[in-house]
């Protein structure tokens, strides 16, 4: 099928079309666009700019650290302006949202996370309300550019960066989601050759099942990564008088504005290419220097401090202990993947626990099979934790089978309390594993004694 084929049926069969017609009455007016500062969210907040430019609006753009869109950031910046919308782009799509659309006349959601709750009220575009399509947001603002006809070469790349950050494509292993094989064969194949050619060259942060080989897509989504802070604000202000003032997130948005206008990106071949056409070469260099010293220390810090801990079923259980670890979930997401290939015929479930500087406890699970359920776990886990401390708005946990995360923020349970709660639960696991009982053995995440 034809592109923008696709897009017509999507924003049809979705009943999205107001959305899109609602960007019409933006003529004249002022835009707040919150946006997740993670690759996605950049470069969906750069389509949306565009976008809202396009139909003539003036865009605000803002990266906040936080991943959900908090009340009083939203109040305190609609307070500085006269705005006819408000666009929250890849910040979740969650039902308290419904609560803020009386603040402005048009309150735009543009996300690719499955729900929190039902969101009602805004204008909303998310494919993954029932059943689950693997895109990125960068993508849904594409396709939404595309229905109101809009568009450049720049805005494929940038959609392309988007699912590149979000794992939707992967073409240095030839896997792309099927929701956007009609843009990639079209919009991609045809014209960003020089993107996804297969490279040897030093693997990159999206390298989990193979090291050998990788594109320049990936690396310069990786590049975009570490200079944003990665949705994580692993910012290096403090590694270097250079970069003490550094505003992270906005240094790597303004990027994608400095090469929108130079079609440089039509013939970039390496990533000193991408690099040489921004305004800032040097600096960009040095944090990416700095990421790949953290990168590497941290993957040392696993081998050399990892160890099997229990065996479930087929599942080998690996953990890491650590303090202050930068880049943990991803480098652990690789490191996962080379337990596997050490470990025969065995699954392994890699446990990552951090130390964070403030205080809180990070557990990060990544699985080869998801033979034990890493987001049951976590989620497990972190009511486990409030069951006893309370302060559930601090402790919290979820995710996928393959990738979970549990933190306790600010919530004062210590290291030695939130690793006594985890034990407790493995040691709940080995009984509900000796016993047989499938109904405990489903609750604790224990997928594999499933029928
Ligand atoms: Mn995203």
């Amino acid at each position: 099928m034809n592109y923008e084929k696709f897009v017509k049926e999507e924003f049809n069969n979705n009943n999205w079309q107001g959305v899109a017609e609602s960007f019409r009455g933006i003529k004249n007016k002022n835009v707040l666009i919150f946006t997740h500062d993670d690759p996605d969210g950049l470069t969906s907040g750069a389509i949306l700019k565009e976008l809202v430019e396009n139909v003539g609006g003036r865009a605000v753009v803002k990266l906040p650290p936080t991943y959900e869109l908090d009340e009083s950031l939203l109040d305190s910046e609609l307070a500085k302006d006269d705005y006819g919308a408000v666009i929250v782009s890849d910040k979740g799509t969650v039902s308290y949202y419904d609560e803020y659309v009386d603040k402005v006349d048009k309150f735009i959601i543009i996300d690719h996370h499955p729900p929190i709750g039902e969101v009602k009220k805004c204008l909303l575009i998310n494919p993954n309300i029932n059943g689950y399509y693997s895109c990125s947001t960068s993508y849904l603002a594409h396709m939404l550019m595309t229905y109101l006809e809009y568009g450049s070469k720049y805005d494929d790349f940038l959609a392309l960066v988007g699912l590149k950050g979000d794992w939707a494509v992967k073409p240095a292993v030839d896997e792309i989601s099927d929701y956007v094989k009609c843009f990639y064969r079209e919009r991609i194949e045809d014209h960003f050759g020089n993107l996804i050619e297969k490279i040897r060259s030093r693997p990159t942060m999206f390298e989990f099942t193979q090291r050998e080989y990788t594109t320049l897509l990936n690396q310069i989504t990786e590049l975009y990564f570490a200079i944003g802070g990665g949705g994580f604000q692993y910012f290096y202000n403090d590694r270097d008088d250079n970069l003490s003032e550094l505003d992270h997130a906005k240094f790597s948005f303004d990027i994608i504005k400095e090469q929108r206008d130079n079609f440089g990106f039509i013939s970039w071949r390496t990533l000193e290419d991408f690099i040489n056409d921004t305004a800032d070469p040097f600096k960009i260099r040095k944090i990416f220097g700095y990421f790949k010293e953290d990168w590497d220390k941290t993957m040392n810090l696993f081998s050399g401090n990892t160890s099997l801990v229990y065996t479930f079923g087929n599942t080998d259980i690996y953990k890491f202990e650590g303090e202050n670890i930068p880049l943990m979930p991803m480098a652990g997401s690789v490191y996962n993947n080379e337990l596997k290939r050490n470990s025969g015929d065995k699954e392994v479930l890699f446990i990552m626990i951090n130390r964070e500087t403030g205080g809180g406890v990070h557990f990060s699970l990544r699985s080869t099979a998801g033979g034990i359920h890493s987001g049951k776990f976590c989620s497990n886990l972190a009511s486990r934790l409030v069951e006893k401390f309370n302060n559930k708005d601090e402790i919290t946990g979820g995710g996928h089978p393959f990738a979970a995360e549990c933190k306790t923020r600010k919530s004062g349970v210590s290291y030695e309390e939130a690793l006594e709660v985890f034990r407790g639960l493995i040691n709940d696991m080995k009984k509900a594993e000796a016993s047989g009982s499938r109904k405990e053995a489903e609750e604790l995440g224990m997928d594999y004694l499933k029928e």
